[in-house]
Protein backbone atom coordinates (compact mmCIF):
# COMPACT_ATOMS: atom_id res chain seq x y z
CA UNK A 1 0.00 0.00 0.00
CA UNK A 2 1.28 3.60 -1.14
CA UNK A 3 1.77 5.82 2.33
CA UNK A 4 0.92 9.80 2.02
CA UNK A 5 4.89 10.03 1.61
CA UNK A 6 4.25 7.93 -1.57
CA UNK A 7 1.85 9.59 -2.84
CA UNK A 8 3.06 12.87 -2.65
CA UNK A 9 6.10 11.82 -4.16
CA UNK A 10 4.21 10.43 -7.31
CA UNK A 11 2.23 13.29 -7.49
CA UNK A 12 5.61 15.89 -7.81
CA UNK A 13 6.83 13.59 -10.29
CA UNK A 14 3.51 13.96 -12.03
CA UNK A 15 3.72 17.80 -11.96
CA UNK A 16 7.65 17.94 -12.51
CA UNK A 17 8.19 15.46 -14.80
CA UNK A 18 12.37 14.87 -13.75
CA UNK A 19 14.23 12.42 -15.78
CA UNK A 20 14.53 10.67 -12.45
CA UNK A 21 13.29 10.48 -8.80
CA UNK A 22 16.30 10.50 -6.30
CA UNK A 23 14.98 10.21 -2.43
CA UNK A 24 17.95 10.95 -0.05
CA UNK A 25 18.46 8.48 3.02
CA UNK A 26 21.01 10.90 4.78
CA UNK A 27 24.31 8.43 4.53
CA UNK A 28 27.44 9.64 4.25
CA UNK A 29 28.24 7.85 1.18
CA UNK A 30 24.98 9.50 -0.63
CA UNK A 31 26.38 12.70 0.28
CA UNK A 32 29.92 11.38 -1.41
CA UNK A 33 27.43 10.90 -4.64
CA UNK A 34 26.06 13.84 -4.47
CA UNK A 35 29.37 15.89 -4.06
CA UNK A 36 30.73 14.02 -7.02
CA UNK A 37 28.23 14.74 -9.22
CA UNK A 38 27.74 18.57 -8.52
CA UNK A 39 31.70 18.88 -8.71
CA UNK A 40 30.83 17.53 -12.33
CA UNK A 41 27.94 19.69 -13.02
CA UNK A 42 27.24 23.13 -14.39
CA UNK A 43 24.64 25.88 -14.05
CA UNK A 44 24.92 28.89 -15.74
CA UNK A 45 28.10 27.71 -17.27
CA UNK A 46 29.37 27.26 -13.81
CA UNK A 47 30.74 24.20 -12.18
CA UNK A 48 28.25 23.23 -9.43
CA UNK A 49 30.44 22.87 -6.55
CA UNK A 50 34.51 23.33 -6.77
CA UNK A 51 36.59 21.72 -3.57
CA UNK A 52 38.42 23.93 -1.61
CA UNK A 53 41.93 23.77 -0.05
CA UNK A 54 41.29 21.12 2.77
CA UNK A 55 44.41 21.69 4.65
CA UNK A 56 42.93 25.10 5.94
CA UNK A 57 38.81 24.04 5.21
CA UNK A 58 38.35 20.36 5.46
CA UNK A 59 35.33 18.86 3.56
CA UNK A 60 34.78 22.42 2.19
CA UNK A 61 33.03 23.36 -1.39
CA UNK A 62 33.00 26.74 -3.23
CA UNK A 63 29.69 27.64 -4.74
CA UNK A 64 28.97 30.89 -6.88
CA UNK A 65 24.97 31.78 -7.55
CA UNK A 66 23.63 33.64 -10.47
CA UNK A 67 24.90 37.16 -9.50
CA UNK A 68 20.69 38.38 -9.71
CA UNK A 69 20.07 35.66 -6.79
CA UNK A 70 22.16 35.86 -3.79
CA UNK A 71 19.83 37.02 -1.12
CA UNK A 72 15.93 36.67 0.36
CA UNK A 73 14.03 38.40 -1.83
CA UNK A 74 10.81 39.75 0.74
CA UNK A 75 8.63 41.35 -2.24
CA UNK A 76 8.32 38.08 -4.26
CA UNK A 77 7.36 36.36 -0.96
CA UNK A 78 3.81 35.41 0.01
CA UNK A 79 1.43 34.35 2.75
CA UNK A 80 -1.55 32.38 1.42
CA UNK A 81 -4.12 33.13 3.97
CA UNK A 82 -7.96 32.30 2.92
CA UNK A 83 -8.95 35.88 3.83
CA UNK A 84 -6.64 39.08 3.30
CA UNK A 85 -6.67 40.03 7.10
CA UNK A 86 -4.77 36.81 8.49
CA UNK A 87 -1.93 37.63 6.68
CA UNK A 88 -1.95 40.96 7.51
CA UNK A 89 -0.34 44.05 6.39
CA UNK A 90 3.37 42.89 7.20
CA UNK A 91 2.84 39.98 4.56
CA UNK A 92 2.31 39.98 0.80
CA UNK A 93 -0.67 38.22 0.16
CA UNK A 94 -2.51 36.33 -2.67
CA UNK A 95 -5.44 34.36 -2.32
CA UNK A 96 -4.42 30.48 -1.98
CA UNK A 97 -6.45 29.31 -4.82
CA UNK A 98 -4.99 31.61 -7.56
CA UNK A 99 -1.35 31.38 -5.70
CA UNK A 100 -1.33 27.15 -6.24
CA UNK A 101 -2.27 27.68 -10.19
CA UNK A 102 0.40 30.34 -10.71
CA UNK A 103 2.76 27.93 -8.96
CA UNK A 104 1.82 25.04 -10.73
CA UNK A 105 2.06 26.73 -13.75
CA UNK A 106 5.55 27.38 -13.25
CA UNK A 107 6.52 23.78 -11.87
CA UNK A 108 4.58 21.89 -14.64
CA UNK A 109 7.18 20.08 -16.52
CA UNK A 110 9.74 21.89 -14.98
CA UNK A 111 12.32 19.43 -14.20
CA UNK A 112 12.81 17.72 -17.44
CA UNK A 113 16.40 16.78 -18.16
CA UNK A 114 16.87 17.21 -14.05
CA UNK A 115 16.69 14.40 -11.45
CA UNK A 116 14.14 15.48 -8.42
CA UNK A 117 15.60 15.35 -5.14
CA UNK A 118 13.34 13.93 -2.08
CA UNK A 119 14.56 15.31 0.96
CA UNK A 120 12.57 13.51 3.75
CA UNK A 121 13.95 15.66 6.99
CA UNK A 122 13.35 16.37 10.65
CA UNK A 123 13.59 20.34 12.54
CA UNK A 124 14.34 19.25 15.87
CA UNK A 125 15.89 16.74 17.92
CA UNK A 126 14.59 13.01 16.77
CA UNK A 127 13.19 12.56 20.03
CA UNK A 128 11.79 15.98 20.64
CA UNK A 129 7.99 16.13 21.19
CA UNK A 130 8.16 19.34 19.43
CA UNK A 131 10.27 18.38 16.34
CA UNK A 132 8.39 18.53 13.14
CA UNK A 133 8.60 16.28 10.48
CA UNK A 134 9.08 17.63 6.68
CA UNK A 135 9.58 16.49 3.22
CA UNK A 136 10.80 19.16 0.55
CA UNK A 137 11.14 18.27 -3.49
CA UNK A 138 14.33 20.43 -4.82
CA UNK A 139 15.72 20.05 -8.91
CA UNK A 140 18.76 21.61 -7.16
CA UNK A 141 21.62 19.66 -5.73
CA UNK A 142 22.95 22.21 -3.81
CA UNK A 143 20.09 23.12 -1.92
CA UNK A 144 19.61 19.16 -1.38
CA UNK A 145 23.38 19.02 -0.06
CA UNK A 146 22.83 22.55 1.85
CA UNK A 147 19.87 20.70 3.52
CA UNK A 148 21.63 17.69 4.90
CA UNK A 149 23.90 20.30 6.90
CA UNK A 150 20.90 22.67 8.11
CA UNK A 151 18.43 20.00 8.99
CA UNK A 152 18.22 15.89 10.00
CA UNK A 153 17.57 14.47 6.40
CA UNK A 154 17.23 10.97 6.09
CA UNK A 155 15.88 7.70 6.76
CA UNK A 156 14.52 8.22 10.22
CA UNK A 157 12.58 11.05 8.93
CA UNK A 158 10.84 8.70 6.95
CA UNK A 159 10.46 6.46 9.47
CA UNK A 160 8.73 9.44 12.02
CA UNK A 161 5.89 9.88 8.81
CA UNK A 162 5.42 6.46 8.92
CA UNK A 163 1.79 6.57 7.45
CA UNK A 164 1.39 9.87 8.60
CA UNK A 165 -0.17 12.25 6.60
CA UNK A 166 0.71 15.38 8.63
CA UNK A 167 4.09 16.39 7.49
CA UNK A 168 5.32 19.12 5.83
CA UNK A 169 5.58 19.44 1.94
CA UNK A 170 7.90 22.26 0.47
CA UNK A 171 8.19 22.11 -3.39
CA UNK A 172 10.66 23.40 -4.46
CA UNK A 173 12.53 24.28 -8.12
CA UNK A 174 15.17 26.72 -9.07
CA UNK A 175 13.48 27.22 -12.35
CA UNK A 176 15.88 28.97 -14.75
CA UNK A 177 16.74 31.00 -11.94
CA UNK A 178 14.66 34.25 -13.20
CA UNK A 179 13.64 37.21 -10.77
CA UNK A 180 10.74 37.35 -13.32
CA UNK A 181 9.46 34.39 -12.47
CA UNK A 182 10.78 33.75 -8.85
CA UNK A 183 7.96 33.34 -5.88
CA UNK A 184 8.11 31.87 -2.48
CA UNK A 185 4.49 31.30 -1.76
CA UNK A 186 3.31 30.12 1.97
CA UNK A 187 0.08 28.51 2.56
CA UNK A 188 0.36 27.94 6.31
CA UNK A 189 -3.66 26.74 6.38
CA UNK A 190 -1.90 23.34 4.22
CA UNK A 191 1.26 23.48 5.61
CA UNK A 192 2.95 24.33 2.47
CA UNK A 193 5.92 26.39 0.58
CA UNK A 194 5.62 26.34 -3.42
CA UNK A 195 8.86 28.21 -4.12
CA UNK A 196 10.36 28.59 -7.46
CA UNK A 197 12.90 30.87 -9.10
CA UNK A 198 16.00 30.76 -6.72
CA UNK A 199 18.29 28.56 -5.06
CA UNK A 200 19.46 31.01 -2.31
CA UNK A 201 18.98 29.78 1.49
CA UNK A 202 16.04 31.56 2.77
CA UNK A 203 14.53 31.34 -0.69
CA UNK A 204 15.10 27.93 -1.67
CA UNK A 205 16.33 25.78 1.95
CA UNK A 206 12.60 25.51 2.77
CA UNK A 207 13.15 24.33 6.33
CA UNK A 208 14.52 27.47 7.62
CA UNK A 209 12.63 30.74 7.34
CA UNK A 210 9.73 29.28 5.13
CA UNK A 211 8.80 26.39 7.61
CA UNK A 212 10.19 27.06 11.40
CA UNK A 213 9.32 30.50 11.25
CA UNK A 214 6.66 31.76 8.50
CA UNK A 215 4.71 28.30 8.74
CA UNK A 216 5.94 27.69 12.45
CA UNK A 217 4.46 30.81 13.81
CA UNK A 218 1.30 30.05 12.69
CA UNK A 219 1.28 26.59 13.75
CA UNK A 220 3.05 28.27 17.19
CA UNK A 221 -0.37 30.32 17.20
CA UNK A 222 -2.81 27.29 16.40
CA UNK A 223 -1.30 24.88 19.45
CA UNK A 224 0.41 27.57 22.08
CA UNK A 225 4.10 28.29 21.43
CA UNK A 226 6.78 30.92 19.71
CA UNK A 227 8.59 30.04 16.50
CA UNK A 228 11.51 32.62 16.47
CA UNK A 229 14.28 34.42 15.09
CA UNK A 230 16.23 33.76 17.58
CA UNK A 231 19.95 32.35 18.89
CA UNK A 232 19.63 30.10 21.53
CA UNK A 233 22.66 30.08 24.08
CA UNK A 234 23.85 29.24 27.83
CA UNK A 235 26.35 31.33 29.38
CA UNK A 236 28.21 29.37 32.15
CA UNK A 237 30.02 31.56 34.97
CA UNK A 238 33.04 30.95 37.22
CA UNK A 239 30.57 29.14 39.44
CA UNK A 240 29.55 26.54 36.52
CA UNK A 241 26.39 27.88 36.55
CA UNK A 242 24.66 28.04 33.38
CA UNK A 243 21.91 30.92 32.53
CA UNK A 244 20.13 30.54 29.17
CA UNK A 245 19.44 33.14 27.01
CA UNK A 246 17.11 33.63 23.73
CA UNK A 247 18.43 36.77 21.31
CA UNK A 248 16.13 38.33 18.44
CA UNK A 249 18.15 40.70 15.83
CA UNK A 250 16.89 41.17 12.16
CA UNK A 251 18.78 39.69 10.18
CA UNK A 252 22.59 39.98 9.70
CA UNK A 253 22.52 42.30 13.06
CA UNK A 254 25.12 39.55 14.55
CA UNK A 255 22.93 36.88 16.09
CA UNK A 256 25.34 34.57 15.06
CA UNK A 257 28.65 36.14 16.42
CA UNK A 258 26.77 36.43 19.54
CA UNK A 259 26.04 32.79 19.36
CA UNK A 260 29.86 32.34 19.04
CA UNK A 261 30.73 34.61 21.77
CA UNK A 262 34.35 33.78 23.00
CA UNK A 263 33.87 36.18 25.98
CA UNK A 264 36.24 39.01 27.14
CA UNK A 265 36.31 37.68 30.86
CA UNK A 266 38.13 34.80 32.45
CA UNK A 267 36.20 31.78 33.88
CA UNK A 268 33.12 32.69 31.38
CA UNK A 269 32.12 30.38 28.49
CA UNK A 270 29.28 30.72 25.85
CA UNK A 271 27.24 27.77 25.12
CA UNK A 272 26.04 27.59 22.20
CA UNK A 273 22.62 26.33 20.87
CA UNK A 274 21.59 27.93 17.72
CA UNK A 275 22.16 30.61 15.93
CA UNK A 276 18.98 31.51 13.91
CA UNK A 277 15.44 30.29 15.06
CA UNK A 278 14.44 28.90 18.39
CA UNK A 279 11.17 27.64 18.95
CA UNK A 280 9.55 27.65 22.50
CA UNK A 281 7.24 25.92 24.67
CA UNK A 282 6.16 26.53 28.01
CA UNK A 283 6.32 23.43 29.91
CA UNK A 284 4.88 21.61 32.67
CA UNK A 285 6.91 23.63 35.08
CA UNK A 286 5.60 26.94 34.00
CA UNK A 287 8.83 27.87 32.35
CA UNK A 288 9.90 28.81 29.19
CA UNK A 289 11.89 26.30 27.21
CA UNK A 290 13.90 26.53 23.83
CA UNK A 291 14.95 23.93 21.05
CA UNK A 292 16.62 24.99 18.06
CA UNK A 293 15.15 23.17 15.05
CA UNK A 294 17.94 23.16 12.54
CA UNK A 295 21.19 21.12 13.04
CA UNK A 296 23.58 24.04 10.73
CA UNK A 297 24.55 27.59 10.46
CA UNK A 298 23.53 29.80 7.00
CA UNK A 299 25.47 32.31 8.47
CA UNK A 300 27.57 35.86 7.25
CA UNK A 301 30.97 35.73 5.98
CA UNK A 302 31.63 39.27 6.10
CA UNK A 303 33.42 40.48 9.33
CA UNK A 304 34.26 36.89 10.45
CA UNK A 305 37.85 36.38 11.37
CA UNK A 306 39.69 34.96 14.46
CA UNK A 307 39.52 38.50 15.99
CA UNK A 308 36.16 38.56 16.22
CA UNK A 309 34.59 35.56 15.85
CA UNK A 310 37.29 33.02 17.08
CA UNK A 311 34.73 30.04 17.60
CA UNK A 312 33.27 30.59 14.52
CA UNK A 313 36.72 30.58 12.40
CA UNK A 314 37.37 27.05 14.67
CA UNK A 315 33.88 25.70 13.40
CA UNK A 316 35.12 26.41 9.43
CA UNK A 317 38.01 24.61 9.89
CA UNK A 318 36.80 21.92 11.62
CA UNK A 319 36.67 18.71 10.00
CA UNK A 320 34.03 16.60 12.03
CA UNK A 321 31.05 17.00 9.44
CA UNK A 322 31.50 15.71 6.11
CA UNK A 323 30.61 18.76 4.27
CA UNK A 324 30.82 22.84 4.53
CA UNK A 325 29.95 25.07 1.44
CA UNK A 326 30.97 28.45 0.41
CA UNK A 327 28.87 30.46 -1.18
CA UNK A 328 29.68 33.81 -3.13
CA UNK A 329 32.70 34.90 -1.14
CA UNK A 330 35.97 35.62 -2.89
CA UNK A 331 38.83 33.35 -3.53
CA UNK A 332 42.22 33.50 -2.97
CA UNK A 333 44.15 31.69 -5.79
CA UNK A 334 47.51 31.16 -3.75
CA UNK A 335 46.03 28.69 -1.85
CA UNK A 336 42.33 28.13 -3.00
CA UNK A 337 41.03 29.47 0.17
CA UNK A 338 37.70 30.90 0.73
CA UNK A 339 38.55 34.93 1.37
CA UNK A 340 35.69 37.31 2.30
CA UNK A 341 36.64 40.85 3.91
CA UNK A 342 37.45 41.09 7.66
CA UNK A 343 39.21 37.14 7.55
CA UNK A 344 42.57 38.92 7.20
CA UNK A 345 43.76 42.32 7.23
CA UNK A 346 45.75 42.15 3.96
CA UNK A 347 43.69 41.43 0.61
CA UNK A 348 45.39 38.56 -0.82
CA UNK A 349 46.86 39.36 -4.52
CA UNK A 350 45.04 36.79 -6.43
CA UNK A 351 41.82 36.82 -5.34
CA UNK A 352 39.06 36.14 -7.99
CA UNK A 353 35.80 38.00 -6.62
CA UNK A 354 32.48 36.71 -5.78
CA UNK A 355 31.40 36.82 -9.73
CA UNK A 356 34.21 35.14 -10.84
CA UNK A 357 36.36 37.87 -12.31
CA UNK A 358 39.99 39.12 -11.16
CA UNK A 359 39.86 41.54 -8.16
CA UNK A 360 40.35 44.74 -8.26
CA UNK A 361 40.39 46.51 -5.09
CA UNK A 362 40.70 50.14 -6.69
CA UNK A 363 37.56 49.91 -7.74
CA UNK A 364 36.23 50.10 -4.23
CA UNK A 365 33.86 47.11 -4.07
CA UNK A 366 34.07 44.14 -1.82
CA UNK A 367 35.47 40.97 -3.21
CA UNK A 368 33.03 39.07 -1.31
CA UNK A 369 29.56 39.68 -1.92
CA UNK A 370 28.03 41.20 1.45
CA UNK A 371 25.88 38.77 2.07
CA UNK A 372 28.17 35.82 1.43
CA UNK A 373 28.00 32.93 3.28
CA UNK A 374 28.76 29.54 4.71
CA UNK A 375 26.96 26.59 5.58
CA UNK A 376 28.26 24.91 8.20
CA UNK A 377 27.21 21.72 10.59
CA UNK A 378 26.80 22.94 14.15
CA UNK A 379 28.37 19.64 15.43
CA UNK A 380 31.25 21.40 13.93
CA UNK A 381 30.71 24.27 16.45
CA UNK A 382 33.44 23.50 19.19
CA UNK A 383 31.17 25.46 21.97
CA UNK A 384 28.31 23.06 20.97
CA UNK A 385 26.33 23.00 24.32
CA UNK A 386 25.94 19.10 25.49
CA UNK A 387 22.02 20.33 26.17
CA UNK A 388 21.71 21.06 22.14
CA UNK A 389 19.80 17.54 21.41
CA UNK A 390 17.90 17.32 25.05
CA UNK A 391 14.27 16.97 23.61
CA UNK A 392 13.32 19.38 25.44
CA UNK A 393 15.49 22.41 25.02
CA UNK A 394 16.76 24.65 28.06
CA UNK A 395 14.95 26.80 30.21
CA UNK A 396 15.64 29.97 29.57
CA UNK A 397 16.18 33.02 31.73
CA UNK A 398 16.42 36.10 29.10
CA UNK A 399 15.61 37.16 26.09
CA UNK A 400 17.64 39.94 24.33
CA UNK A 401 16.37 41.87 21.42
CA UNK A 402 18.65 44.10 19.18
CA UNK A 403 18.96 46.38 16.32
CA UNK A 404 20.93 47.77 14.20
CA UNK A 405 20.53 51.35 14.41
CA UNK A 406 23.59 54.56 14.01
CA UNK A 407 21.37 56.42 16.96
CA UNK A 408 18.34 56.35 19.05
CA UNK A 409 18.75 53.12 20.90
CA UNK A 410 20.94 52.86 23.85
CA UNK A 411 23.66 49.92 24.44
CA UNK A 412 21.24 48.26 26.59
CA UNK A 413 18.36 48.33 28.67
CA UNK A 414 15.93 46.37 30.26
CA UNK A 415 11.85 46.38 30.49
CA UNK A 416 10.25 45.96 33.79
CA UNK A 417 7.71 43.52 33.12
CA UNK A 418 6.47 40.77 30.57
CA UNK A 419 4.08 42.90 28.67
CA UNK A 420 6.28 46.23 28.47
CA UNK A 421 8.62 44.07 27.35
CA UNK A 422 6.53 42.84 24.15
CA UNK A 423 6.37 46.63 23.51
CA UNK A 424 10.21 47.04 23.63
CA UNK A 425 10.00 43.81 21.04
CA UNK A 426 6.85 45.48 19.52
CA UNK A 427 8.87 48.81 18.34
CA UNK A 428 12.05 48.13 17.28
CA UNK A 429 13.52 49.14 14.11
CA UNK A 430 16.85 48.13 12.27
CA UNK A 431 18.81 49.38 9.48
CA UNK A 432 17.69 46.82 6.69
CA UNK A 433 20.99 44.89 5.45
CA UNK A 434 22.45 43.12 2.49
CA UNK A 435 20.42 39.76 3.53
CA UNK A 436 17.24 40.91 1.83
CA UNK A 437 17.63 42.16 -1.85
CA UNK A 438 16.41 45.90 -1.77
CA UNK A 439 18.56 49.10 0.07
CA UNK A 440 20.46 48.96 2.55
CA UNK A 441 20.53 51.29 5.83
CA UNK A 442 17.12 52.43 6.03
CA UNK A 443 15.68 52.13 9.42
CA UNK A 444 12.53 50.16 9.13
CA UNK A 445 10.18 48.89 12.05
CA UNK A 446 11.16 45.08 12.61
CA UNK A 447 9.06 43.98 15.74
CA UNK A 448 10.83 40.98 17.22
CA UNK A 449 13.19 40.67 14.35
CA UNK A 450 10.54 38.76 12.86
CA UNK A 451 8.64 41.19 10.36
CA UNK A 452 9.90 39.18 7.40
CA UNK A 453 9.37 35.88 8.92
CA UNK A 454 5.91 36.46 11.03
CA UNK A 455 3.41 33.99 8.59
CA UNK A 456 0.18 35.23 10.10
CA UNK A 457 -0.72 39.47 11.42
CA UNK A 458 1.58 40.83 13.37
CA UNK A 459 -1.54 42.33 15.58
CA UNK A 460 -2.53 38.87 16.23
CA UNK A 461 1.06 37.76 16.79
CA UNK A 462 1.71 40.72 19.10
CA UNK A 463 -1.63 39.22 20.90
CA UNK A 464 0.14 35.78 20.85
CA UNK A 465 2.82 37.07 22.56
CA UNK A 466 1.35 38.71 25.43
CA UNK A 467 -0.82 35.29 25.95
CA UNK A 468 1.90 33.10 26.31
CA UNK A 469 3.51 35.30 28.89
CA UNK A 470 0.03 34.85 30.73
CA UNK A 471 0.43 31.05 30.57
CA UNK A 472 3.94 31.03 32.18
CA UNK A 473 4.88 30.64 36.12
CA UNK A 474 8.15 32.27 35.59
CA UNK A 475 9.03 34.79 32.97
CA UNK A 476 12.25 35.42 31.43
CA UNK A 477 13.85 39.39 31.65
CA UNK A 478 13.63 41.27 28.34
CA UNK A 479 16.39 43.09 27.12
CA UNK A 480 17.21 45.30 24.37
CA UNK A 481 20.42 46.07 22.85
CA UNK A 482 22.19 48.04 20.34
CA UNK A 483 25.34 47.11 19.14
CA UNK A 484 25.46 49.22 16.44
CA UNK A 485 25.50 53.26 17.44
CA UNK A 486 27.63 55.44 15.09
CA UNK A 487 29.56 58.76 16.16
CA UNK A 488 31.03 60.28 13.00
CA UNK A 489 30.11 56.66 10.87
CA UNK A 490 32.42 54.78 13.46
CA UNK A 491 31.25 52.88 16.00
CA UNK A 492 30.94 53.43 19.33
CA UNK A 493 30.72 50.64 20.96
CA UNK A 494 33.84 47.68 19.75
CA UNK A 495 30.97 45.23 19.58
CA UNK A 496 31.82 41.24 19.25
CA UNK A 497 33.93 40.11 21.64
CA UNK A 498 33.43 42.80 24.06
CA UNK A 499 29.55 42.39 23.96
CA UNK A 500 29.90 39.72 27.08
CA UNK A 501 30.19 43.00 29.25
CA UNK A 502 26.52 43.21 28.70
CA UNK A 503 25.56 39.88 29.04
CA UNK A 504 27.45 39.67 32.31
CA UNK A 505 25.41 42.53 33.55
CA UNK A 506 22.24 40.54 32.44
CA UNK A 507 22.96 37.65 34.21
CA UNK A 508 23.91 40.21 37.25
CA UNK A 509 20.17 41.57 36.70
CA UNK A 510 18.69 38.16 36.57
CA UNK A 511 20.20 37.39 39.74
CA UNK A 512 19.13 40.63 41.48
CA UNK A 513 22.41 41.48 42.14
CA UNK A 514 22.49 45.50 40.54
CA UNK A 515 19.97 48.31 40.23
CA UNK A 516 18.37 50.19 37.52
CA UNK A 517 17.89 53.87 37.02
CA UNK A 518 14.79 54.20 35.61
CA UNK A 519 14.00 55.66 32.23
CA UNK A 520 11.25 56.70 29.58
CA UNK A 521 11.90 54.06 27.47
CA UNK A 522 13.10 51.05 30.21
CA UNK A 523 15.56 50.51 33.30
CA UNK A 524 19.12 51.52 32.43
CA UNK A 525 22.14 50.51 34.23
CA UNK A 526 23.44 52.01 37.29
CA UNK A 527 26.20 54.13 36.64
CA UNK A 528 29.56 51.68 36.11
CA UNK A 529 27.24 48.23 36.94
CA UNK A 530 28.66 46.84 33.35
CA UNK A 531 32.52 45.64 33.89
CA UNK A 532 34.58 48.01 31.77
CA UNK A 533 37.62 46.25 33.25
CA UNK A 534 40.43 46.05 30.35
CA UNK A 535 38.82 47.82 27.87
CA UNK A 536 39.60 51.46 26.87
CA UNK A 537 36.84 53.46 26.46
CA UNK A 538 36.13 57.05 27.40
CA UNK A 539 33.76 58.02 29.83
CA UNK A 540 31.44 60.17 27.71
CA UNK A 541 31.25 57.20 24.92
CA UNK A 542 29.78 54.94 27.74
CA UNK A 543 27.64 57.79 28.91
CA UNK A 544 26.72 58.76 25.63
CA UNK A 545 25.96 55.07 25.15
CA UNK A 546 23.51 54.79 27.87
CA UNK A 547 21.47 57.81 27.97
CA UNK A 548 17.90 58.66 25.89
CA UNK A 549 18.11 61.63 23.33
CA UNK A 550 14.55 62.74 23.82
CA UNK A 551 14.32 64.72 20.43
CA UNK A 552 15.38 61.25 18.73
CA UNK A 553 12.43 59.55 20.41
CA UNK A 554 9.88 61.85 19.65
CA UNK A 555 10.78 61.04 15.89
CA UNK A 556 10.78 57.34 17.02
CA UNK A 557 7.71 57.50 18.35
CA UNK A 558 6.43 59.00 15.00
CA UNK A 559 7.53 55.83 12.52
CA UNK A 560 5.92 53.20 15.76
CA UNK A 561 3.07 55.04 15.92
CA UNK A 562 2.33 54.99 11.88
CA UNK A 563 3.60 51.32 11.73
CA UNK A 564 1.18 50.52 14.40
CA UNK A 565 -1.79 52.01 12.42
CA UNK A 566 -0.96 50.03 9.62
CA UNK A 567 -2.76 47.33 11.88
CA UNK A 568 -5.94 49.35 12.75
CA UNK A 569 -7.66 47.92 16.28
CA UNK A 570 -5.33 44.08 15.59
CA UNK A 571 -2.73 46.12 17.69
CA UNK A 572 -3.14 44.95 21.48
CA UNK A 573 -5.02 47.39 23.90
CA UNK A 574 -2.10 46.92 26.16
CA UNK A 575 0.41 47.96 23.39
CA UNK A 576 -1.55 50.60 22.98
CA UNK A 577 -0.99 52.04 26.08
CA UNK A 578 2.55 51.53 26.30
CA UNK A 579 2.39 54.04 23.61
CA UNK A 580 0.69 56.37 24.98
CA UNK A 581 2.39 56.43 27.70
CA UNK A 582 5.51 56.64 26.43
CA UNK A 583 4.10 59.68 24.04
CA UNK A 584 3.00 61.25 27.51
CA UNK A 585 6.62 60.84 29.54
CA UNK A 586 8.52 61.91 26.02
CA UNK A 587 5.64 64.99 26.21
CA UNK A 588 4.91 64.61 22.50
P1 LIG B 1 21.28 36.23 9.70
O1 LIG B 1 22.04 34.96 9.46
O2 LIG B 1 21.06 37.02 8.45
O3 LIG B 1 20.00 36.03 10.44
O4 LIG B 1 22.24 37.22 10.50
P2 LIG B 1 22.90 37.27 11.95
O5 LIG B 1 22.01 38.07 12.84
O6 LIG B 1 23.28 35.92 12.40
O7 LIG B 1 24.17 38.17 11.68
P3 LIG B 1 25.74 37.90 11.90
O8 LIG B 1 26.09 37.51 13.30
O9 LIG B 1 26.18 36.99 10.85
O10 LIG B 1 26.33 39.35 11.66
C1 LIG B 1 26.09 40.13 10.53
C2 LIG B 1 27.17 41.17 10.38
O11 LIG B 1 27.26 41.99 11.54
C3 LIG B 1 28.54 40.54 10.18
O12 LIG B 1 29.22 41.26 9.19
C4 LIG B 1 29.20 40.73 11.52
O13 LIG B 1 30.59 40.82 11.42
C5 LIG B 1 28.58 42.03 12.03
N1 LIG B 1 28.52 42.09 13.52
C6 LIG B 1 28.15 41.09 14.36
N2 LIG B 1 28.26 41.48 15.66
C7 LIG B 1 28.69 42.76 15.64
C8 LIG B 1 29.00 43.70 16.67
O14 LIG B 1 28.87 43.46 17.86
N3 LIG B 1 29.42 44.93 16.26
C9 LIG B 1 29.56 45.25 14.93
N4 LIG B 1 29.98 46.47 14.62
N5 LIG B 1 29.29 44.37 13.93
C10 LIG B 1 28.86 43.15 14.28
C1 LIG C 1 18.38 35.79 7.29
O1 LIG C 1 18.28 36.48 6.26
O2 LIG C 1 17.86 36.13 8.36
C2 LIG C 1 19.17 34.55 7.29
C3 LIG C 1 19.60 34.01 6.01
O3 LIG C 1 19.39 33.97 8.32
S1 LIG C 1 18.28 33.16 5.23
O4 LIG C 1 18.23 31.80 5.73
O5 LIG C 1 18.60 33.18 3.82
O6 LIG C 1 17.03 33.82 5.49
MN1 LIG D 1 18.23 34.84 9.99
Amino acid sequence: MLTPMDVFVKEMQNLFCPDGVYVMDGSQREAEKLIAIAQKSEIDGKVILKKLNGQEYPNSYYHRSNPNDVARTEHLTFVCTPVKNQAGPNNNWLDPKDAKEKMNNLFKGAMKGRIMYVIPFVMGALKSKYAKNCIQITDSIYVALSMRIMSRVGKHAVERIGNSSDFFRGIHSVGDVNPDRRFIMHFPQDNLVMSFGSGYGGNALLGKKCYSLRIGSYLGYQEGWLAEHMIIIGVEAPDHKITYFLGAFPSACGKTNLAMLDPVFKGYKVWTLGDDIAWINVDEDGQFYAINPEAGFFGVAPGTGFTTSPVMMKTLKNDKFFLTLFTNTAVDNSNNTPWWEGVSNEVPLDLTDWQGQKYNESLGKPAAHPNSRFTVSIYNCPTLSPEYDNPKGVPISGIIFGGRRKSTIPLVYEAKDWSSGVFTASIIGSETTAAASGQVGTVRRDPMAMLPFCGYNMGDYFQHWLNIGKKAKKLPKIFMVNWFRKDNDEFMWPGYRENFRVIKWMIDRIEGKTGVIESEIGLLPQESAIDLNGLNIKKEIMDKLLSIDKEEWKKEVVMIEEFYNKFGDKIPKDLRNYLKELKEKLEV
